[in-house]
Parts: C-alpha cells; sequence; structure tokens
C-alpha cells in the first residue's frame, strides 16, 4: 500500500473507472460478483430497449425500486474521498458506470466526472430529446408508484406508463443508457480530448468493476496505452486474466469503502 501511495503523490495525471462495486458498501446492490443483484428478472435482461418495448411497466418496476434504494443510500467514505482527491490533484479525472448520484451527492467536482450510463434520477422521452429532473421527475415517479401500487398484476401495463409532456406521444423511460444503446457521444468526446490532453497518464484506478461492461472496460486499456500503472480495487479474489495486470500495477482486494480512503489518504 505505501509504495501506490507514494506513486500517487508523484501522479499528476490520474484517471478512475468507477463501478458499481464502489456504491455497494452503501448498500446498493451490484450486478454480478459479491452482493450482485437478484431480481426475479436477471438486471442485465432489464435494462434493454426490448424489455421496456416488450413490458415497460415492468422495466419501471426495475427502475423504480433502484430509485427508491439510491434515494435511501448515503453516500461512502470511499465516495467522499475521490471527490477529496479530486478538489486536490486538478488533473484527476473519473469516469463512472454508476447510475445512482452517491458520488453528486459526496460533492465530487462536476468537473472532475464523467457519467457514461446515465442517472436513475432524469427520466426521458422515447420519441423525442425532451429530458425530465427534479420535482417534475418526483412527480411523475409518484405517479407511476401510485398507478404500481393499484395495479392488478404484479406490475404496470403500458397504459400506466406516461407519455411525454412534450411531444404527447412517447412514453416515458429512465434516463439511462441500456445494453444495446449508445453512450452519450459528447461525453466520450470530452473524455477522449482529456485522455489525448497529455502524453501520459500516471495512475489508473480501477475500482468496484467485474470489467466486463463495453466500451467503459476500454478505458484501462487506454490508460495502460498512456503509460499509466494500473490500481484495482476489488472484493474478489484477483482474476489476472480479466484486466492483464502487469508487474508494477496493483491488486488492493478488500471492501472499496475501507480501501479507498487509506489508498487515497
Ligand atoms: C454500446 C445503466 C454500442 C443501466 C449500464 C464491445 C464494445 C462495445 C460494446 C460491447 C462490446 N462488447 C459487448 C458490448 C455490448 C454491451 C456490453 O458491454 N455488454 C456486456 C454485458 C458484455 N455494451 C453496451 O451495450 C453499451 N453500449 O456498446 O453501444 C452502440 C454504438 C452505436 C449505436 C448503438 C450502440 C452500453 C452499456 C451500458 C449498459 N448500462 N447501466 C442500468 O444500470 O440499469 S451497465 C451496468 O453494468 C451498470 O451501470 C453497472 O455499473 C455496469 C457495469 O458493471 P460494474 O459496474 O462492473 O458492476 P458489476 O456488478 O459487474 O461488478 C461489480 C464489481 O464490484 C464486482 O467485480 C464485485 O466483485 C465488486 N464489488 C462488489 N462489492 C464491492 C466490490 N468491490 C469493492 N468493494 C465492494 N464492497
Amino acid at each position: 500500500m505505501s509504495d501506490f501511495q507514494i506513486h500517487l503523490t508523484e501522479s499528476p495525471r490520474i484517471l478512475a473507472l468507477l463501478g458499481a462495486g464502489l456504491s455497494a458498501p452503501s448498500g446498493l446492490p451490484t450486478f454480478r460478483g459479491a452482493g450482485g443483484l437478484w431480481w426475479m428478472h436477471d438486471a442485465k435482461q432489464l435494462s434493454t430497449p426490448q424489455a421496456f418495448d416488450e413490458n415497460p411497466g415492468l422495466v419501471w418496476e426495475f427502475y423504480l425500486e433502484r430509485r427508491a434504494a439510491a434515494k435511501e443510500a448515503r453516500p461512502n467514505a470511499a465516495h467522499f474521498a475521490l471527490a477529496e482527491l479530486a478538489r486536490r490533484v486538478p488533473e484527476f479525472n473519473a469516469i463512472s458506470m454508476n447510475i445512482d448520484g452517491l458520488s453528486e451527492r459526496a460533492g465530487h467536482p462536476p468537473a472532475q466526472i464523467s457519467f457514461l450510463h446515465g442517472n436513475l434520477f432524469s427520466i426521458r422521452c422515447t420519441t423525442c430529446p425532451h429530458t425530465i429532473h427534479d420535482e417534475a421527475a418526483e412527480a411523475i415517479i409518484a405517479a407511476l408508484t401510485t398507478a404500481l401500487a393499484h395495479s392488478s398484476t404484479s406490475n404496470l401495463s403500458a397504459a400506466s406508463v406516461p407519455t411525454c409532456p412534450a411531444c404527447h406521444t412517447g412514453l416515458l423511460r429512465p434516463g439511462v443508457v441500456w445494453f444495446g444503446e449508445a453512450l452519450p457521444s459528447a461525453t466520450l468526446a470530452s473524455l477522449y480530448a482529456w485522455i489525448e490532453a497529455a502524453p501520459s497518464i500516471d495512475t489508473m484506478l480501477v475500482i468496484g468493476t467485474s470489467a466486463e461492461v463495453y466500451p467503459a472496460t476500454a478505458y484501462i486499456e487506454a490508460a495502460r496505452k498512456k503509460l499509466a500503472r494500473v490500481a484495482v480495487v476489488n472484493i474478489e479474489q484477483e482474476d489476472p486474466g480479466l484486466l492483464g495486470l502487469e508487474e508494477q500495477d496493483w491488486y488492493f482486494q478488500g471492501d472499496a469503502g475501507d480501501l479507498v480512503p487509506e489508498m487515497l489518504k
């Protein structure tokens, strides 16, 4: 740990890839691995446009539960440590795959974190660019929750899912990126610009991810190409095949909530 801490103090440019394991200490289930999500359906099957087309009510039920859990949850010490690192190191940039809003609530400087997969707390139209946040979104969620509570079956029918107040045609959906959907191009472009803005990256932090989802996982390789030394934090036993760790890299096995504040102090 101390050789990593010394290396970090000598790292002007740091990139981090943040996965669901970062929020596990806050009590939010991950998709896979230790404490993985279990639902009556595989989470990956519900996080697709096809699932929404087939049964928008069931998909909304899945996201309503996750919104409620995320709202209840609190950022943990790892979220706060990463926000503190961002304030301390101007050239620290984070890429989050998480949609739970905990990094934002931990005060992570918005200019130093990108959210690749959207946000549980935004709602958007399936046919026009209209997006709804905050109080307006809460009103819609309240209506959806009521409809769900009164629905005869265990989930909403499409009829109960609200349509867009702007175009009056499209169903409203969670403002997240589903499997098979493109990531936000502006976010990808700004990340590319940051990565290419200098000849090297000194440290790549890989925190709480199974490194199975692309193109997010590709940022590890991009950092390695910029000569970064990689430091992985995961509660599971090391699986070097997955991450291709090399001699100069680190693998810290344990809970992100304990390890990350120690690593970044
Ligand atoms: C796209 C939002 C193209 C929704 C999510 C190669 C290139 C490009 C695409 C692909 C490719 N190969 C495959 C694809 C397709 C696909 C993909 O990656 N599939 C995977 C399953 C193989 N990718 C896509 O579809 C992406 N889109 O490529 O578009 C395109 C281009 C143009 C036009 C059209 C299309 C979109 C992917 C985004 C999917 N949406 N989230 C939602 O959340 O409901 S991804 C979802 O998985 C979550 O965001 C989650 O964060 C994310 C990734 O998982 P992890 O964060 O890694 O979480 P996981 O549970 O897997 O692992 C947690 C880890 O933490 C475990 O290792 C565990 O051991 C550890 N852990 C647990 N507790 C702790 C801990 N560690 C430390 N401490 C703890 N306490």
